[in-house]
């Protein structure tokens, strides 16, 4: 049996997969979990601890060895990088994309680049961490000499002293022309970055070296969310996806990127999937609110179990108040009740008190977002949709699942959890000609729409959702 290594690192947790290929299928088996989580550090400044990450990705890549796997793929998180020296020593933190460090950064970059002309070549979604604010961010003279690597390109090079820049994931970065997939000169020059900083590109399956121990290092789709999508289990083009863990990333997959204004308008990415192809979406913030809620909770001494939580959430009236979950207040770690609370106040509706309350109103308004951005995203590429596939930890997640199907009007298809490194084991195996396909999965669950369509986009228009 052929074996492929996937590591695959979240936001809240990282993990080293076993993907095998058996008779056209990949099963993952997981060997080792570690949490990840950003963590502030004295004297300010949010950051992920890049030795200790390092460490458990070796630790797991050991304990793979003796499955004598062809090939080891990683990706990660977007747009957050390391600096490696000409001696090719990382110099500084990893900073995480939600340090507050890039604020005023955008006003920054508009002096010298407008937005139209920064969307025309990029096409990306403006979010306030993109690799660009976060490198205007650093001190004068810091990035001298310097050669930027995106996390799953810092651990390949600890791998194998390669430097690169594997193409999906440098689509998130506001460097790359969206058209051509090269790194844009013109906005490097503008920005004021030094020439030298970004390494030369690399594509999903290209070698990138040898791991200790002689395994190859893969490029995969090494954007989480490229790799997600790619293991999206549909066929045809009439489908949209939900991408649904930390963050919520919801859209389709088009042949080509759709740089109008009406897209830039309305803060659609496109960002770059494999074969080509690009993932037309929008970011929400996803179960990172749910997530960092419950934090709250059990640091309150609240004995709360997700599963008991959702029962009740599901038990509380619908529609009783309603937050845009794009909110910007929400993206820095911290008290999400409180600032749910702060919002609902804000908007005049109720005040969701209890957690079963506050969980009711992330589902719906993660729900509603999901909808918002699929409906806007086949408006703007003029596509019908018949199907939403959900994707990643989120499929787990029932009441997700089934108030996004009210919500679209549309049958949810389920799976897989592990998306991300299906579609990572996918990529290596492909590359290795075991696999053509992306293998078809059965479904957890489909979930059928239920309810009047209309209550919804009431709830959506009182967060200003068309
Ligand atoms: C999802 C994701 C999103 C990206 C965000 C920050 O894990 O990669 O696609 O916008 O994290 O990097």
């Amino acid at each position: 049996m052929t074996a492929f290594v996937a590591v695959d690192l979240g936001a809240t947790s990282g993990r080293v997969m076993l993907g095998r290929v058996r008779e056209g299928t990949i099963d993952l088996t997981e060997i080792r979990r570690f949490p990840t989580g950003p963590r502030e550090r004295p004297g300010g400044g949010l950051r992920w601890d890049f030795e200790e990450l390092s460490g458990e990705v070796l630790a797991g890549l050991r304990e793979c060895e003796s499955a004598e796997p062809v090939s080891i793929g990683i990706d990660s998180w977007a747009v957050d990088y390391g600096l490696v020296d000409s001696d090719g020593r990382l110099d500084g933190d990893v900073r995480s994309y939600r340090d507050p460090r890039t604020e005023g950064m955008a006003r920054r970059l508009r002096e010298r680049v407008d937005d139209e002309t920064l969307y025309g070549i990029t096409g990306l979604q403006y979010l306030p961490f993109n690799t660009i604010y976060q490198l205007l961010s650093e001190p004068e003279g810091r990035l001298e000499h310097r050669t930027m690597l995106l996390l799953p390109d810092l651990l390949a090079h600890r791998l194998t002293g390669e430097l690169g820049a594997e193409v999906t994931n440098a689509s998130t970065t506001a460097l790359l022309d969206a058209t051509t997939r090269t790194w844009s000169a013109e906005l490097v020059a503008k920005a004021g970055l030094p020439p030298g900083l970004l390494p030369p590109l690399r594509q999903p399956g290209e070698r990138i070296g040898t791991a200790p121990g002689g395994v190859p290092v893969l490029a995969v789709a090494s954007h989480d969310t490229a790799s997600a999508v790619a293991a999206v289990p549909a066929s045809g083009d009439r489908f949209g996806y939900v991408s649904c863990g930390t963050w919520s990333l919801a859209g389709l997959v088009l042949p080509a990127p759709v740089l109008s204004p009406q897209a830039r308008a309305a803060n659609f990415t496109n960002e770059a999937g494999i074969d080509g192809t690009v993932r037309f979406l929008r970011n929400t913030m996803g179960l990172w609110l749910l997530s960092e809620s419950m934090k709250v909770w059990r640091a309150h001494g609240r004995d709360t179990r997700l599963d008991d939580v959702l029962t009740a959430a599901m038990r509380e009236p619908a529609f009783r108040s309603i937050v845009d979950a794009d909110d910007p207040v929400f993206l820095p770690p911290g008290d999400m009740p409180a600032r749910i609370a702060q919002a609902c106040r804000d908007s005049g509706q109720p005040v969701p008190e209890t957690p079963p309350q506050v969980v009711r109103t992330i589902l719906e308004s993660l729900a509603l977002a999901h909808a918002n951005s699929l409906r806007t995203a086949a408006g703007l590429a003029d596509r019908e949709l018949d199907v939403v596939h959900l994707v990643g930890g989120g499929a787990l997640n029932e009441p997700l699942c089934r108030l996004t199907a009210d919500a679209c009007g549309l049958p949810v298809l389920a799976g897989p959890v592990e998306a991300s490194a299906l579609g990572n084991a996918f990529v290596q195996a492909r590359a290795a000609g075991v696999l053509e396909e992306v293998p078809a999965s059965t479904p957890l669950a489909r979930y059928e729409p239920e309810g009047d369509p209309m209550a919804w986009r009431r709830a959506g228009e009182r967060v200003g959702q068309a």
